[in-house]
């Protein structure tokens, strides 16, 4: 038995990397299909997988340990969860200011998703070109982020900017991208890998979205070694197995402040002498990102009744 690397995923087909560098299809094993899990998919891209070569064809009989990966819910009020990928180096979520506008709170979710599952995320902000006729909002989702910890990379896919310091970043690395539709995944990996065989619309100009273009996950080879990973657009990301009392170790601007609070078991949310919400008046906290915080407390009360 050999061990393949997952490249592709169909939902019912996998297209894996065999060792002598070959693309292999193969499918699952009945018996891996159902193995109890709740998640959608039991087999991600970035899995290693033990598979079988017949003259039938070639099936995956085994999936390794992950070393890690990203999951969300796999939709609104669905109980079962979907395996974005596994075995990543970092997850970065390619985000705009327009054209579509990428709000704050889905970025927390996927932040807090990475920080729970412990995956090194950054930020991408795409079509620079649009935003720059509107500096301030530029300046300022600079600003959320960077004070909450986390490094953004504004970009141009289609402009050319900013694609060094991505090429810098992804080398010799497994990265993922994830986003709203027609947030410039799949352009900016056509950047990145020329000769990939990628997919990309034109925007709808009319709803200023995407359009679904990307239906699976896939993961591209880098020419000087690394992997890049192209994921369908997203509408929301929703948490998976995160207790509403951890959900603030999650903030890590958060986790600088809580120390000082009156109460060890504070919440941040109404306890005198905490030092979370003083963060926050004080402006060393962003708003926007407080209010996610309270957000993710309220909907995963929801979600547990
Ligand atoms: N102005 C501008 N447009 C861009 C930029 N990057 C991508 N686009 C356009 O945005 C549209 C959507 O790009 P895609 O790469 O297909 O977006 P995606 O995130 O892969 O979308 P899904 O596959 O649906 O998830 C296309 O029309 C791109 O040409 C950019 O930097 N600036
Ligand atoms: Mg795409
Ligand atoms: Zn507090």
């Amino acid at each position: 038995m050999e061990t393949g690397i997952v490249t592709e995923s169909t939902g019912s087909r996998y297209i894996i990397l065999t060792p002598d560098g070959r693309r292999l299809e193969t499918r699952l094993r009945g018996r891996l299909r159902l193995n109890g899990s709740r998640t959608t998919n039991p087999v991600a891209v970035g899995d290693r997988v033990l598979y079988e070569e017949t003259p039938e064809g070639a099936t995956i009989t085994a999936v390794e340990p992950r070393r890690n990966y990203l999951i969300r819910r796999a939709s609104n009020l669905s109980k079962e969860s979907h395996v974005i990928a596994s075995n990543l180096d970092r997850a970065l979520l390619v985000a705009t200011l327009f054209s579509p506008v990428t709000n704050t709170e889905f970025i927390d979710r996927f932040l807090v998703t990475c920080e729970a599952y412990a995956i090194p995320a950054a930020i991408v902000l795409n079509k620079l070109d649009l935003a720059a006729e509107r500096p301030d909002e530029l300046d300022e989702f600079i600003a959320i982020y960077e004070t909450a910890g986390y490094t953004v990379y504004p970009v141009s896919a289609t402009e050319g900017t900013g694609l060094e310091t991505l090429r810098e970043l992804t080398a010799g690395k497994t990265t993922l991208l994830t986003g709203n539709s027609g947030a410039g995944k799949s352009t900016l990996i056509k950047a990145l890998v020329p000769d990939a065989d990628v997919r990309i619309n034109r925007i709808s100009e009319y709803h200023h979205k995407g359009m679904h273009t990307t239906t699976f996950a896939r993961m591209y080879p880098l020419a000087g070694g690394g992997n890049i990973i192209d994921t369908p657009g997203i509408k929301g990301f929703g948490l998976v197995d995160i207790e509403p009392g951890e959900v603030f170790r999650y903030f890590p601007e958060f986790m600088r402040h809580s120390p000082d609070c009156q109460y060890y078991n504070c919440t941040h949310t109404h306890e005198p002498g905490c030092a979370v919400t003083a963060a926050v008046e004080r402006g060393d906290i962003a708003p926007q990102r407080y209010i996610s915080y309270i957000k993710l407390l309220d909907e995963d009360g929801k979600y547990r009744q």
